[in-house]
């Protein structure tokens, strides 16, 4: 799966590099609450995702309430509302808003603790080219207290909208998390090493091929090397992949359970639910809104745990990546 494209790699990496870092002030505003957060809505969960090909040190970049217990990040394109899932462990415990972004151009990137106080932030792209999108190319973060907003940052500008950022986790070690960038028409692939919210170098990974889509990092470390792992998935076969990094380098790959692909599923959380320090993924259907737990021993698939549906498919699990 790993395609080198060398040749126009530095080429891609140089010009992500040249883009104009022009002064940003404006982010995704913070708006009043907004439509009502997702609530379980008891939906049977008919249709986990199966495995159905076996042979195909954690941080808690997502633990928003500070009970050591990793939570979800959702966003409503259709009303502009965001929420965050308390769980307690396996369990959903309670459903707190955040504040909303109207704007639909303004897509919820990765979570992690960009300031270093141990809040979890919010990174934010505004990645849709439409007619009077001013805001095209802007990267934000959300600077965090718990569950409240404090204040918006603005990271580098990246006006190419091939590019998109698909996770954060801190793939060097120093503390501060790192983006993951994929682009989308090239099928390159960047580090971001940041020093807080300020971008500190670039790192070019291997290219893959397009029918692939990197679905997080969310700092979820598989195979318990010290360094956050890119979980990958390919839309058109429907296999499930990890990409073992060491430090920020790719290392090896990991096949996990592929899962039929077009029938709506996307791993679309990354963290250790069980609380046995091993990461597991969280699996959205985006045809039926059921919402699946999947328990892993490193990259060895467990089973499966159902969570709440969320029958409203305008709300997206973005988090924690
Ligand atoms: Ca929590
Ligand atoms: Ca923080
Ligand atoms: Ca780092
Ligand atoms: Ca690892």
């Amino acid at each position: 799966m790993h395609r080198k494209r060398l040749s126009y790699l530095s080429l891609v990496v140089a010009a992500l590099m040249a883009l104009p870092a022009f002064a940003v002030t404006t982010g995704p505003v913070a708006e009043p609450l907004k439509g009502s957060a997702p609530q379980p809505d008891g939906k049977a969960d008919v249709a986990d995702p199966a495995a159905t090909d076996l042979t195909g040190g954690v941080a808690l970049n997502s633990d928003f309430n500070g009970d050591g217990q990793h939570d979800i990040v959702w966003r409503n394109y259709a009303t502009g509302a965001n929420a965050v899932w308390l769980l307690n462990g396996t369990n959903f415990s309670s459903s707190v808003q955040l504040p909303a972004v109207g704007s639909p151009t303004w897509f919820i990137a990765a979570t992690g603790d960009f300031n270093a106080d141990g809040n979890v932030d919010i990174v934010w792209r505004n990645n849709l080219v439409q007619p009077g999108n001013t805001q095209q190319g802007l990267n934000s973060v959300w600077l965090m207290d718990g569950t409240n907003f404090v204040s918006s940052v603005s990271l580098t500008a990246v006006s190419d909208s091939n590019w998109r950022i698909r996770g954060a986790g801190d793939f060097n070690g120093d503390g501060s998390p790192d983006i993951v960038w994929r682009n989308f028409a090239t099928g390159a692939n960047v580090l971001w090493l940041m020093n807080g919210v300020t971008l500190d170098s670039t790192v070019s990974l291997p290219a893959v091929g397009l029918d692939w889509i990197i679905y997080g990092s969310g700092g979820a470390d598989y195979d318990n090397n010290g360094t956050p792992d890119i979980v990958w998935r390919n839309t058109k076969t429907g296999a499930n992949s990890i990409w073992l990094m060491d430090g920020p380098a790719y290392s090896a790959s990991a096949s996990l359970p592929a899962v039929t692909p077009n029938v709506g599923w996307e791993p679309n959380a990354f963290g250790d639910y069980s609380g046995d320090g091993k990461p597991d993924i969280i699996w959205r259907n985006y045809r039926t809104g059921v919402n699946t737990l999947w328990l892993l021993d490193g990259t060895n698939f467990t089973m499966s745990l159902s969570l709440p549906a969320v029958g409203d498919l305008n709300w997206e699990m973005e988090g924690p990546r």
